[in-house]
């Protein structure tokens, strides 16, 4: 099977392929993050290896598309190597644009073994990305320093948000590279994010997901829509992991935790990852399965709901399609 899709991925590079969910059939593409520019959507995702039994992923892919149905790839414009600090899982990232440069913002894990936030730069949505820095963004020695997503307010002033388990977020500068002022770590009530987190070892949050539904795990997603933000993310279940949201008047909270979105069934992957995007007049939840055959917790793929917000702008709860 892996030698088919490598065929596959072959064939189709740079080529158009009709989609269906999960949306790309060539490779495994999880943790999507969708970004509009001009009258395409690009898809960054991860490069799921299928046989391993954990993410060891080594690099990050794009695909685009103007009409969501049919997606060109853009192959692997960046992966570990393209970072002198990374040594291994090329996890969780996305891709913002400012002033017609694109800012791809990517974890790895580091060469002291912990998690870091890096970013690569270039001007066009596909590359060629250099790494801008030549070292990590967010070094801390904290493996939290995960799947970070990135937001430019309308007054020009842009966060980073990231983490897991722990939700930290710090002001960027103008130049997208570099921050100001002190990380700060959002605290997680139950108001803010549905339940919990209490100190104690992982495996002891594991045994007791029942005490813990919803709270923030990973994955953050942030913007703005409207006049509220939002923070989309990966809560925990007894299941596996939901996708819920908290919003906010502010982009620094305090966050008012709204509900599920995503439910944990039947995604066939422990995880799951989401980005959310208005296009054309219409707004879509990227996430992630492990429904491609041969898939799974280790081999997930991106999927795509269309939905509609309520008028109040709440996001209803979104079924999971298998097209
Ligand atoms: O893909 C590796 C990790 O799994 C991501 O960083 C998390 O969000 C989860 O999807």
């Amino acid at each position: 099977m892996p030698y088919l899709i490598t065929l596959c991925a072959l064939l189709f590079f740079e080529s158009e392929i009709f989609a269906q969910n999960p949306v790309i059939q060539t490779h495994f593409t999880p943790d999507p993050a969708p970004m509009v520019y001009k009258d395409r959507v690009y898809m960054y995702a991860g490069d799921d290896i299928p046989g391993y039994d954990f993410y060891y992923m080594t690099k990050w892919r794009v695909y685009s598309s103007s009409d969501m149905v049919n997606w060109t790839d853009h192959g692997s414009p960046i992966s570990l190597e393209s970072f002198s600090w990374a040594r291994d899982r090329a996890w969780a990232a996305q891709c913002v644009e400012r002033d017609g440069k694109f800012y791809w913002y990517i974890c790895a894990q580091t060469v002291n073994n912990d998690m870091a936030i890096g970013v690569a730069v270039a001007d066009s949505p596909t590359g060629p990305f250099k790494d801008a820095l030549g070292k990590s963004l967010i070094t801390t020695g904290n493996w939290s320093n995960i799947d970070p997503t990135a937001y430019v307010d309308d007054d020009g002033q842009a966060y980073l948000y990231w983490g897991n388990a722990h939700l930290y977020y710090v002001k960027l500068n103008t130049d997208m590279i570099s921050y100001t002022g002190d990380i700060v770590e959002i605290p997680q009530t139950v108001e803010s994010f549905g339940g919990l987190r209490r100190p104690g070892r992982s495996d002891e949050v594991l045994q007791k997901r029942e005490e813990y539904n919803d709270v923030f795990v990973e994955g953050p997603w942030f913007y703005k829509r409207n006049g509220t933000y939002y923070l989309m993310y990966a809560g925990m279940t007894k299941g596996g992991e939901c996708l819920s949201y908290a919003t906010s008047d502010t982009p620094i909270g305090p966050w008012k935790y709204q509900g599920k979105i995503m439910s944990e069934q039947p995604t066939n992957s422990f995880t799951n990852h989401g980005g959310v995007i208005d296009f054309k007049g219409k707004s879509y939840l990227f996430y992630h399965t492990g429904l491609l055959p041969g898939g799974g917790s280790y081999g997930r793929s991106s999927a795509i709901e269309e939905f509609a917000y309520e008028k109040d702008g709440r996001i209803p709860v979104i079924a999971i399609s298998r097209q």
